[in-house]
């Protein structure tokens, strides 16, 4: 074997041990360029080929090029070696343990209003009761006229009602939406009206801008006060408990006659009176009253055929009752902490 086979096979024989022992992708790039780069060892044979006999040259060409195979091919193996090791450190070090406790999720909670208007609409629906909708913003014609309430009525007052125009407002009672049921002229009718409603006050403890009521119309032939009192004493029994007992008061409302306002017995004393009723025994609940003839005739019923009852109930007055809750803002402020609790 000549110097140079010699030489060629030592340096193939350092380089593969090199190779095998690299423990990065950076040194194993070091060890290309320095066997073969331009200045490697490797390439340095090929350079002193001019000292080579030219009978002699194809053959020590041979001896370099299979040796820069045999390293090139086992530097491959290194590198893809290198490669998959390195992606295991990295996935070792970012692994993610999915036993670990998560960060818990806040899904928030039913307003006080919704639990409450829920159970109202329950009640109704399985009296047989439709659940209707309607526009907040209205004409004066569905809000008053139609409801008995005449052009110079003081509930028309600009200093409790919101104006668009002179004759569009934001509706202060739902009782429009039930105006346009009417009007409709399908008859019987059995409807809830539940919806936010406005009225140009101060806020405070029992007060606020915009709240919700939730009214109740029946029209039918031979409807009578004493399905009005047995309907509502059959709501008030539902909502508040079984013993609760109903007394309904002289009234009056525009838009009914004879009217009355329901009270029911002190849930939390059962009537004998204490802090929670002021003593009284009583609390007073809702308005309600026989459908005004004046009322049906302007949405286009027969008052000699027909006639019919109508309530009307705040939903917040229900549930700062209902949740014994003191204060009507703590509804608005949507604080999770306190909405939690009911
Ligand atoms: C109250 C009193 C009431 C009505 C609302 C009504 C609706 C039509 C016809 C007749 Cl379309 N009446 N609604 C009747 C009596 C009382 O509400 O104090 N609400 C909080």
């Amino acid at each position: 074997m000549s110097d140079l086979q010699e030489r060629v096979k030592q340096i193939a024989e350092e380089a593969a041990a090199r190779i095998d022992g690299a423990d990065s992708l950076p040194s194993l790039n070091d060890l290309r360029v320095a066997v073969l780069g331009k200045k490697g060892t490797l390439t340095q044979i090929l350079k002193g080929m001019k000292d080579v006999p030219p009978e002699e040259r194809p053959r020590v060409g041979q001896w370099v090029n299979d040796a820069r195979f045999a390293i090139e091919e086992r530097m491959e193996l290194a590198k893809k070696r290198l490669e998959a090791a390195a992606l295991s450190a990295q996935l070792a070090s970012e692994h993610i343990d999915v036993t670990l406790p998560s960060v818990r999720q806040e899904i928030g909670h039913r307003h006080p209003n919704t639990i409450a208007l829920k159970e109202v609409e329950r009640i109704f629906v399985g009296m047989g009761y439709e659940v209707l909708e309607g526009p907040e913003i209205e004409y004066d014609d569905y809000n008053f006229t139609k409801l008995n309430i005449p052009d110079g009525h003081p509930a028309r007052d600009e200093q409790d009602t919101f104006y668009i125009t002179k004759e569009i407002l934001l509706r202060t009672q739902t009782s429009p939406v039930q105006a346009r049921v009417m009007e409709t002229g399908k008859l019987p009718i059995r409807m809830i009206a539940p919806g936010r409603v406005f009225r140009s006050d101060e806020v405070d403890a029992t007060h606020s801008p915009s709240f919700h009521q939730i009214e109740g119309l029946v029209v039918d032939k031979g409807i009578t006060f004493a399905d009005l009192k047995g309907t509502l004493a059959v709501f008030a029994r539902e909502l508040f408990g079984e013993e609760t007992k109903t007394r309904f008061r002289p009234h009056h409302f525009p838009f009914t006659e004879p009217s009355a306002e329901m009270d029911v017995s002190c849930f939390k004393c059962g009537g004998k009176g204490c802090r929670f009723c002021k003593g009284e025994g009583w609390i007073e609940i809702l308005g309600c009253g026989m459908v005004h003839p004046h009322v049906l005739e302007m949405c286009g019923i027969d008052k000699d055929v027909y006639t019919g009852f109508a309530f009307g109930v705040g939903l917040e007055r229900i549930a700062l009752l209902k949740y014994e809750i003191d204060d009507m803002r703590l509804l608005y402020e949507n604080d999770v902490r306190f909405l939690k609790q009911f």
